[in-house]
């Protein structure tokens, strides 16, 4: 009972298939549970026989009358089997069926998946890039997403599974996936193919907002990086853009121009950092930049030493960085 209790415990939250706020979600889980109440049906109908036959084991006499009826009974099982698993296979084929079929995509986002972070750049209807953030990707409740899935180097798969089902970022490949959040929230993905080391530390947020809220965003994220305001936070951007910092990562509006890493223009401005390892603060930036390969063994930023000063006016400039 309390395995039970505790199985049923884990279909709720931001990251559950059955708790469902997106239309690929609602299809995949009304599908679930057609499937599982059919098939519970049938469990339970033939342990009933089971039992029902041991219970009367050698008291039914082997007559003709009974053996005709056991005939029949076979016959009707049979079919009933077959109708069965067809209309299960039809009813599978057409659902997913119908989440392939292109909508009229409001908003055009590349997802390029790469150990052991995601990269969403934001297009235009005509492909033109806007910006580009990472780990962290925003939609309009109620508006398709074209997600155009990539990968910069081996397998991953994308899931979100209270908005979507399951779709792999193949190198060399494209696949799209629509994604359509009814309820605004937070919904939680994780990378859904083992890729590496880290592949259990490659989550990423899908943001569902308002209309309004969403367009704000969007404005804010094809700006330039403000100045920092703080004077240690100015001294921070010398140091970044003097230490190797800046040939990994892009800050529009400064020299920074790398593209290995994540682009950090609004870095300050996300919810965690290092794909949903560390919740953003003053703190966990420092932390990260003074050893990120404490914090997340093998992953592609190496270890840059700073002085205590530098690093804490480095990390006062990531924070101002909204
Ligand atoms: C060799 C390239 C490289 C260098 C040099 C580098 N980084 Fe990174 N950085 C990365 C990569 C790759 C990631 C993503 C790691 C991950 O999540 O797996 C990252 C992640 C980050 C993040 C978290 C971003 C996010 O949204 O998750 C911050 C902040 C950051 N780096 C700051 C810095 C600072 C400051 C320096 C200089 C002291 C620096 N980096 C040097 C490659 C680099
Ligand atoms: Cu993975």
């Amino acid at each position: 009972m309390a395995a039970l209790l505790l199985l049923i415990a884990g279909c709720s939250g931001n990251q559950a298939a059955l708790n469902a706020h997106g239309h690929a979600a609602i299809a995949l889980q009304q599908l679930i549970i057609v499937m599982v109440i059919i098939c519970s049906v049938i469990w339970i109908s033939v342990t009933g026989f089971l039992v029902w036959a041991l219970l009367r084991r050698g008291q039914i006499p082997d007559d003709s009358v009974n053996t005709r009826r056991m005939t029949i009974f076979v016959q009707a099982a049979a079919t009933a089997t077959v109708v069965i698993v067809v209309a299960l296979t039809l009813t599978s084929f057409y659902t997913t069926r119908a989440l392939d079929a292109p909508g009229h995509p409001a908003d055009f986002v590349t997802v390029k998946a790469q150990q052991w972070w995601w990269q969403f750049i934001y297009k235009d209807q005509n492909g033109a890039t806007l910006f580009q953030t990472a780990n962290e990707l925003h939609v309009a409740v109620g508006k398709d997403v074209q997600l155009e899935l990539e990968s910069m180097d081996v397998i991953h798969s994308f899931w979100v599974p209270s908005l979507a089902g399951k779709l792999d970022l193949i190198p060399g490949r494209r696949n799209l996936l629509t994604l359509r959040a009814e309820r605004p929230g937070v919904y939680r993905g994780q990378c859904a193919e083992f890729c590496g080391l880290q592949h259990g530390h490659m989550a990423l947020l899908v943001i569902a907002q308002e209309e309004a809220d969403f367009q704000r965003w969007q404005v804010n994220q094809a700006a330039a990086a403000i100045e920092p305001s703080m004077q240690e936070a100015d001294a921070g951007k010398t140091v970044f853009n003097n230490k190797p910092c800046a040939a990994c990562h892009t800050v529009r509006g400064t020299p920074a121009a790398g593209t290995s890493g994540p682009d950090l223009t609004h870095v300050g401005s996300r919810q965690t950092i290092a794909a949903g390892v560390l919740e953003t603060t003053r703190g966990s930036l420092a932390a990260w930049i003074a050893d990120p390969q404490t914090i997340k063994p093998g992953n592609n930023m190496p270890l840059v030493p700073l002085t205590s000063d530098e690093l804490r006016q480095v990390s006062a400039y990531m924070e101002s960085l909204k």
